[in-house]
């Protein structure tokens, strides 16, 4: 008998809405009584909401939305489009949904087509031929890619480190700049040597395009690069060394490792050729001048030193450094001011290594215990606001085919990027 009378409300919900007792009758309805005509309110409530909207607390929604016709399915009776009328396909793509840019930013050809104006372009950095410990970084551009498609609307309630921050009120996605993704550089896998060249030539080609806004004191294209691993940033730090006036930057590298081990040390003992490696491209970098010595600095720092002299050749290659315990003890926003009064009012690079973070939210190239965390990291990089930031990369981001987490590093890597855009389009509005 119960299951008899189950049925046949089941039929008089399917078959009758009137028979319910459809909302037509009430002073005022809503979009759900419209819809689903009982299925919420009772006559309380409705009484409830008849005096919220006389005493003006609650806006008549059926009339709020009846003056929107923009919207074809909205009524209850559905109104479908002419079998020939594809006008609504612009309005409806779900975030997963979609050729994958980041962020669903439009996509450019920008290497060959330098004539068109860009404030920031993103372009992926496909490379993992420089790794000393686990390969899979050449899936990175495309891990990020896919972890970007929720983002692309960037006013958030925890952008900026405070109510009064310029970063909380901004949305670096709407505020008016010409950002957009340029795909991948193509660099071949079989020889290292000729893979970074065509980086190089790819960062340089970007950096020859005038930006589109004209209020600000950037002439040419600021990059943001997906790697790829480490190695990729001694291409990025040159191409952006030589747009910007050829004098050397102040390097922000966020890191679980130092990355100015002596080319002797880590790789150079097997050729000349192993010699540069995501190990060891700081060191070339600072010996070539592209490292502001003395305003550059390490941050999250924990992994072992090589050697006892590692240490000490880190110092002469120009770098100060904030271990991931100093985070604990100088606090996440306390790390940001030590940064920010490290760089100065220099031009800053900024290079993100995955692995700055700890091993239980991401996979990356070489993993070492005690990271820091997702919100640490957010919070330092806000409090960055005002740094004059000429470039910057996210690298080591290992999402190779069937990786377990690959999905979560995605995600972490974009986020990283969608700050550091704050970073880059703040000083601009
Ligand atoms: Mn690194």
């Amino acid at each position: 008998m119960k299951y008899i009378l189950q049925t046949c409300v089941l039929c008089v919900c399917v078959c009758g809405q009137e028979v319910l007792g459809y909302a037509s009758n009430r002073q005022h309805q809503s979009f759900l009584d419209d819809i689903f005509g009982d299925i919420a309110i009772s006559d309380q409530a409705e009484e409830y909401r008849n005096q919220q909207i006389e005493m003006g607390e609650l806006a008549d929604t059926m009339q709020t939305l009846d003056r929107d016709s923009s919207l074809m399915f909205r009524t209850n009776k559905l109104h479908f489009p002419d079998d020939d009328d594809l006008s609504d396909f612009s309005k409806y793509v779900p975030l997963y949904s979609g050729i994958v840019t980041f962020a669903h930013l439009p996509q450019e050809e920008c290497f060959t087509n330098t004539d068109s104006t860009l404030d920031i372009a993103i372009v992926g950095a496909p490379f993992d031929s420089g790794v000393s410990y686990s390969p899979g970084t050449r899936f990175g551009p495309n891990g990020v890619r896919q972890g970007s498609r929720r983002l692309g609307y960037g006013l958030t309630p925890i952008r900026g480190n405070s109510a009064d921050s310029k970063l909380r009120h901004i949305d670096p996605y709407g505020e008016g700049l010409r950002i957009v993704d340029c795909g991948d550089v193509p660099m071949t896998p079989f020889d290292a040597r000729i893979s970074l060249n065509q980086l190089y030539r790819g960062e340089r080609a970007i950096h020859k395009h005038d930006t589109a806004l004209k209020s600000t004191h950037y002439k040419k294209t600021r990059v943001i690069t997906l790697g790829g691993d480490h190695t990729i940033t001694l291409m990025n730090l040159r191409s952006a060394f030589e747009t910007y006036g050829n004098e050397s930057l102040a390097v922000v590298h966020f890191d679980a490792h130092i990355d100015t081990w002596d080319p002797e040390v880590v790789g150079g003992n097997v050729s000349k050729y192993a010699s540069i490696n995501h190990g060891t491209f700081l060191h070339y970098a600072s010996e070539l001048g592209y490292v502001s010595k003395g305003h550059s600095v390490h941050v999250g720092t924990r992994a072992p030193y090589i050697t006892l002299e590692s240490k000490h050749h880190d110092k002469e290659c120009g770098f100060k450094t904030i271990t991931s315990k100093d985070v604990d003890i100088l606090t996440s926003r306390g790390v940001g001011r030590k940064i920010k009064e490290i760089v100065g009012d220099r031009k800053v690079y900024l290079t993100f290594d995955l692995d700055t973070f700890d091993i239980g939210y991401i996979n990356s190239g070489t993993l070492e215990a005690g990271g820091l965390t997702p919100r640490e990291v957010l919070t330092i990089l806000d409090e960055l606001e005002g740094i004059d930031l000429v470039g910057c990369d996210i690298v080591e981001v290992s999402t190779p085919p069937n990786s377990y987490d690959g999905d979560n590093t995605g995600l972490l890597a974009a986020q990283v990027i969608d700050s550091l855009l704050g970073l880059m389009v703040v000083t601009e509005v």
